[in-house]
């Protein structure tokens, strides 16, 4: 099932080209950009252009496309030569979800603790 883009999404809008956004990479399926507020050295967003709310829901959905975010998490951290890192799903507003459309966290460039906040 394909989504279709949200006017009311940032994220879409940045797909569309709407809304600029520091690009790292895109594919036919991802967009990976800088996040304006970083927590770490390296800390990228990679979505899928497609939308959906959370990462459960793309997982559901497309399958595919959920690989295809993880692919570009790697392709991210290889092009930062990162040795490690953490991807993060924040998913619903508990957990500190504010953009409701899926997206991962590719954080590094610093030492982690665990567990997280
Ligand atoms: P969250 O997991 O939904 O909280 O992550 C949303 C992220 O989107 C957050 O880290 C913001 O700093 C980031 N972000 C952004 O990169 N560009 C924007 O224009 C906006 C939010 I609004």
């Amino acid at each position: 099932m394909a989504a279709e883009p949200q006017d009311d999404c940032l994220f879409c809008k940045i797909v569309e080209g709407h809304v600029p956004a520091t690009i790292v990479r895109e594919t036919e399926t991802t967009v990976a950009f800088r996040d304006i507020n970083p927590q770490a050295p390296t800390h990228v967003l990679v979505i899928p252009k497609a939308h959906y709310p959370n990462a459960a829901a793309l997982a559901a959905a497309e399958p595919t496309l959920a690989a295809d975010v993880l692919r570009e998490a790697q392709a991210v951290a290889d092009e930062d030569k990162l040795e490690s890192y953490r991807i993060v799903f924040n998913t619903g507003a508990g957990a500190g979800q504010t953009v409701w459309h899926a997206h991962a966290h590719i954080l590094g460039g610093r030492g982690m603790q665990w567990p997280p906040g």
